[in-house]
């Protein structure tokens, strides 16, 4: 895989991917949007990436949104393209059925912010900054932002960030239930790829059906999505790794999972 605009580093099962435009605060143009598509979709399909860190190149910014240069010669029809398209690759990061952490290192504004709600988990530095700077700008968050963040801070919070477009610390966006967690900068990195790697040794099927059944079931009618998880739970089942799992705790010894 070769991006201009990414770098992928493997460590083990764990996949780093880092948007590289520091010289734009790591801004999403249509490009690097579509190289993080075939990221995400190729780290995916390969069994060997058992869990995914997502952070951005330099010590100031994760990523300070969608970039503006694009945005500012939009037109209707490509505004909406450009929207749906960036749905799309957050679409697919939520539901690559493998844990993705944002490793939020300076900025997350706007299509960064959203990008980074995408995620599984969100560790943030001490020095990070995170907002929907949208309505500043004359405009609404496109990719999503204004149905995630609701879902995950609630309607009253998520409104009061939408409709200021402040940006919030770290230890603000924490207290909102934005971020996991909040490390000294300097740690960022360590910590997150350390988290990863503690996903990366779970059951990876059982990983899967618990992304999914978290992230489907949330938008099924409450007895539905029971019915849901108990077809997962019945799935699991039938893996080599339930046998693994239970077999170890009984044998008092470390798990080995293989994904089977
Ligand atoms: N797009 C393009 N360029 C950017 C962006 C961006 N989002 N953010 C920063 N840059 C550029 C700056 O223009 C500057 O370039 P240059 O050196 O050529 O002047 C360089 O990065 C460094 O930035 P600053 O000099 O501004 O750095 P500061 O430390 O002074 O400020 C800030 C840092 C506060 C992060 C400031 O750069 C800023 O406010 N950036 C814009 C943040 C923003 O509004 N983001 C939201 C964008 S809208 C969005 O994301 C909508 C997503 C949904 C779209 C739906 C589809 C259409």
């Amino acid at each position: 895989m070769t991006f201009e605009n990414l770098l992928i580093d493997r460590d083990g099962p764990v996949a780093v991917v880092t948007v590289n435009r520091p010289k734009v605060l790591n801004a999403l143009n249509t490009q690097t949007l579509d190289e993080l598509r075939r990221a995400i979709l190729a780290l995916k399909h390969d069994d060997s990436v058992r869990a995914v860190v997502l952070t951005g190149a330099g010590e100031k910014s994760f990523i300070a949104g969608a970039d503006i240069n694009e945005l500012a010669v939009q037109t209707p029809t490509t505004g909406r393209e450009h929207a749906m398209a960036g749905q799309h690759v957050l679409d697919l990061i939520e539901h690559m059925g493998k844990p993705v952490i944002a490793a939020i290192n300076g900025y997350a504004l706007g299509g960064g912010c959203e990008l980074a709600m995408a995620c599984t988990l969100r560790i943030a530095a001490d020095t990070a900054r995170l907002g929907q700077p949208e309505i500043t700008l004359g405009i609404i968050p496109g990719y999503a932002g204004t149905q995630r963040l609701a879902r995950i801070i609630g309607r009253g919070r998520a409104l009061e960030l939408l409709l200021t477009g402040d940006q919030i610390s770290a230890p603000e966006a924490h207290r909102l239930g934005l971020v996991n967690r909040v490390v000294p900068a300097a740690d960022l990195m360590r910590d997150a790829r350390a988290l990863a790697a503690t996903l990366a040794a779970k059951a990876p099927v059982a990983v899967r059906y618990i992304l999914e059944a978290v992230h489907k079931g949330l938008e099924m009618p409450f007895p539905q999505a029971q019915v849901f998880e108990a077809t997962l739970f019945g799935l699991v089942a039938s893996t080599e790794d339930m046998r693994e799992g239970t077999k170890a705790f009984l044998e008092k010894r470390k798990p080995e999972f293989r994904g089977k």
